[in-house]
């Protein structure tokens, strides 16, 4: 089931080599005593080869990093999820072994897939869903929607006699196109996902089921334009009893916040992609494959007012969001930042300081709130600041 090819293992090691001495070694030694069946020593030098490579990976800015590395990282936790396995370790220790091979590595072309090696692993271990201690209140879809309607009354009276983003049930292409694509004006979409198995399924005992020993790179601060804003890599488990529900103790949840966001999360745990499809609207640009990306928290999660280059559908499927949005011809106004965070304003979006920041009391923004089944486009390089209302789970598409 382990998906290693052996025969195919010494040629690819071969590309792998000449790059160091020691690391040459320790390939020959990782395979040899793999084949031998000798899984302890073999444990011991994936270890090794992935201590040296996380150096190189570390060493200097990450896209100078030679794939060359990343494909030895891939390769070494394969091999590494493997022993783990074949010693009788927790089932949850290979899965880690081969996330971080996918979160960090690059599979090499002829090299199996850890995505699927993973897969298998996670169904040898049918994970408990923890319904025991899960505390009541955050335990399924109905009390997360109970929750988010909460706060989303307190929205909807702040937007009150502000600028809505319009709603349309589920327009034709023809008139997305004209109405909304084309001009460039952001819409909310309802009635457009009811056929996705993930407004049903998706509440948190699924998830955990689902992807809760997947690892996964978290946020840790409120927003990523903190000063302590970090980023941590942990398992979708420790992330949902950290920052989603009360701990085994029954203490409250940390007060930090912390957020999966804009991650690939369905590449690597493709169940969860058999529960949402690609919106159709996303037909009508070049590229047919969109980015598909992730963004799943706890109440309260911000991301800061910014812009991206590609038209965007982000999905609601679980509980609520706020969405504040700005159109790209008012960016004067907006004070973007300079450098790597150009695309990023300084202003907090909630919180205008007029004193600061005078020419912000020019800016027309538009407000919506997207609860679950609704969509809203994004037109490419148009401002948004989002602010979860609840426990949330979002699905974005960016296109172009
Ligand atoms: O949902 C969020 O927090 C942000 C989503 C976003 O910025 C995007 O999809 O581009």
């Amino acid at each position: 089931m382990n998906g290693i090819d052996l025969a195919q293992v010494s040629r690819l090691f071969d590309r792998l080599k000449g790059f160091d001495v020691i690391v040459d070694r320790d390939l020959d030694s990782m395979s040899s005593s793999f084949e031998a069946v000798d899984y302890k020593r073999c444990l011991i030098i994936c270890q090794w080869l992935l201590d040296s490579v996380w150096e190189k990976l570390n060493t200097g800015h990450w896209k100078d990093v030679e794939d060359k590395w990343r494909e030895l990282y891939y390769v070494a936790s394969h091999y590494k999820s493997v022993c783990e396995n074949k010693l009788g370790k927790d089932i949850a220790q290979s899965v880690r072994s081969c996330d971080m091979g996918i979160l960090l590595g690059v599979k090499p072309p002829d090299w199996p897939s850890l995505t699927k090696v993973a897969a298998e692993f996670t169904k040898m271990k049918d994970v408990t869903t923890k319904d025991g201690h899960c505390d009541s209140h955050f335990s399924g879809n109905r009390a997360v929607e109970e929750h988010g309607s909460m706060m989303y009354a307190d929205a909807a009276l702040a937007m009150e006699s502000q600028h809505l983003v319009p709603r349309v049930s589920c327009p034709s292409l023809e008139t997305f196109e004209r109405d909304y694509l084309n001009p460039g004006n952001p819409v909310v979409l309802t009635g457009c996902m009811d056929h996705w198995p993930a407004l049903t399924k998706w509440n948190l005992p699924y998830i955990e089921r689902v992807a809760g020993m997947r690892t996964v790179p978290v946020e840790i601060g409120s927003r990523y334009t903190d000063v302590n804003w970090s980023q941590q890599l942990i398992t979708v488990s420790q992330f949902i009893d950290r920052f989603m529900k009360g701990t085994k103790s029954g203490s409250t949840p940390s007060l930090d916040k912390g957020y999966l966001a804009q991650h690939q999360l369905f590449d690597q745990v493709p169940e969860l992609f058999m529960d949402i499809s690609i919106p159709e609207y996303c037909c009508l640009g070049n590229n047919i494959d969109p980015d598909v990306n992730a963004w799943f928290g706890p109440e309260g999660t911000i991301s800061p007012l910014h812009q991206d280059p590609k038209s965007n559908l982000l999905c609601q499927v679980v509980g609520s969001k706020y969405v504040k949005l700005c159109s790209p011809e008012q960016s004067e106004y907006l004070y973007p930042n300079e450098g790597v965070l150009s695309n990023t304003s300084q202003i907090d979006a909630e919180c205008l300081d007029i004193h600061k920041f005078p020419l912000i009391s020019k800016a027309r923004f538009e407000h919506a709130v997207l609860q679950p089944g609704e969509m809203l486009y994004i037109p490419p390089k148009h401002w948004h600041y989002v602010r979860s209302l609840s426990i949330s789970f979002s699905v974005s598409f960016w296109w172009q």
